[in-house]
């Protein structure tokens, strides 16, 4: 009947639209930005900061000031974030520095953790890092990326669970042997695929 016809040009025209196939198994839309941070916010002051990549030998190979840090290349992406709490929240923009250009030498390395102020950490295989798919992120929604939400940076992962996004992140360390971090010493799953719901162990 025209109604169904009527009803469907409807449809596609909302912008709800454009979230179908973009919601992983088991999630929901959410319009808001939750905060979710296991234990208080650290305040760091800028010129007591700075990122080190530490190598496979224990040797740090990278370290930058938030100057020299914040003058390195950026790139902007838009990006959908999965939380394993269930939300999802889609095309959010980001701006940082692409992990890769940051690492230098990798070889030996098969994996990385993320480590924090406040002392939070977590576990990614390099690959899931490179090629543009993760960013140390210190830019949010076209301004600085604020304090709960990570600032002044934060690792993004966006293909991977949010846990996986350390907030307030101060470094990669590379390593030869994957050990889980925080949260996947507590029950999440080791590799944390929304696509693939692997919310926690066993899954
Ligand atoms: N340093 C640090 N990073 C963290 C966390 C944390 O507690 N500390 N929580 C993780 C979890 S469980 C989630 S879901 C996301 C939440 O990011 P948001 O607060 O920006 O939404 O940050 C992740 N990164
Ligand atoms: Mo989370």
């Amino acid at each position: 009947m025209g109604g169904g016809l009527i009803s469907r040009g409807f449809k596609g025209r909302r912008p709800a639209e454009s979230t179908e196939g973009r919601i992983p198994p088991g999630q929901y839309l959410e319009r808001g930005f939750p905060v979710l941070t296991a234990g208080p916010t650290p305040q760091t002051r800028l010129d007591r900061w700075d990122f080190r990549v530490v190598g496979t030998g224990g040797a740090e190979t990278g370290r930058w000031t938030w100057e020299e840090f914040a003058a390195l290349p950026h790139q902007d992406i838009t990006c959908d974030l999965h939380c394993v709490t269930k939300w999802s929240k889609l095309d959010t923009h980001w701006r940082g520095v692409p992990v890769q250009a940051l690492l230098g030498d990798t070889r030996g390395a098969a994996h990385l953790v993320a480590f924090c102020d406040g002392g939070y950490t977590t576990n990614l295989p390099l690959e899931a890092v490179l090629d543009g798919r993760g960013l140390i992120a210190d830019g949010y929604e076209g301004g600085p990326l604020e304090a709960e939400h990570g600032g002044p940076a934060r690792l993004l992962v966006p293909a991977l669970y949010l846990w996986k996004s350390a907030k307030w992140v101060r470094g990669l360390r590379l390593v030869t042997q994957d050990a889980p971090g925080f949260w996947e010493t507590r029950g999440y799953h080791n590799d944390g695929d929304p696509w693939k719901e692997q919310r926690y162990w066993g899954d």
